[in-house]
């Protein structure tokens, strides 16, 4: 898992009047492996009906479909994962719910809650942000570069470098050791979301 280059997670405010719909099949469209739901706005019986949609598409396309912060919504519509933040059920819960096969991923702002996302079993983390967002509300201040370089020395798990990664600073975070990133805005937010990725992964090569 996370053994792709580039993680895209929706945000339905920033996608240009398009819906995450939409937003999911440009991103398949573009060669996207693997692809975050997260829509903070709406009511969860139409994020029930976005992610089996969701589920339908990239199932057929093999992406890999993680649900934001809701356990019985990915669940429901058997999502291979979930992402949790640091004040959503510790990791030891989630995973008595969600089972052994789902893939628990959890967003981390130190080395501390890094080296304790490991010893509790989570599958992956998010290590961020990386770059000043105003695209999670209530995110604490940048961690940096400094804490991907400590991710990359210290950690065993896979990590998602996340927050504020544009085209034009991805490079400076792969130099750092990194080798997924995850955006919102940068991905959803352009008009030609394939010439986007392109961009991207000009950027990367
Ligand atoms: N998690 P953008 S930063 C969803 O640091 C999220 O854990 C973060 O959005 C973390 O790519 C973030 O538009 C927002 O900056 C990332």
């Amino acid at each position: 898992m996370l053994d792709t280059d580039i993680y895209a997670i929706t945000s339905e405010e920033h996608s240009l009047g398009r819906s995450n719909i939409e937003v999911v099949q440009e991103l398949i469209k573009a060669g996207v492996k693997i692809i975050q739901y997260r829509e903070k706005e709406k009511k969860k019986l139409y994020k029930y009906q976005e992610c089996i949609k969701i589920r339908e598409l990239t199932r057929e396309a093999g992406v890999v479909f993680i649900v934001n912060d809701d356990i019985d919504l990915a669940l429901a519509v058997d999502a291979d994962g979930v992402h949790v933040g640091q004040e959503d059920l510790p990791v030891e819960e989630v995973r008595r719910l969600v089972g052994k096969d789902m893939i628990i991923g959890l967003s981390t702002h130190s080395p501390e809650q890094a080296r304790d996302a490991e010893k509790r079993g989570a599958d992956y983390i998010g290590v961020g942000p990386v770059f000043a967002t105003n695209t999670k509300k209530d995110v604490c201040a940048p961690v940096g570069l400094e804490y991907v370089e400590y991710v990359v020395k210290n950690i065993k798990i896979p990590f998602v470098a996340i927050g504020g990664i544009k085209e034009h600073n991805i490079a400076e975070v792969k130099k750092r050791g990194a080798s997924c990133f995850a955006m919102v805005t940068e991905i959803v937010g352009a008009k030609d979301i394939p010439a986007k990725i392109k961009a991207l992964r000009e950027k990367l090569s």
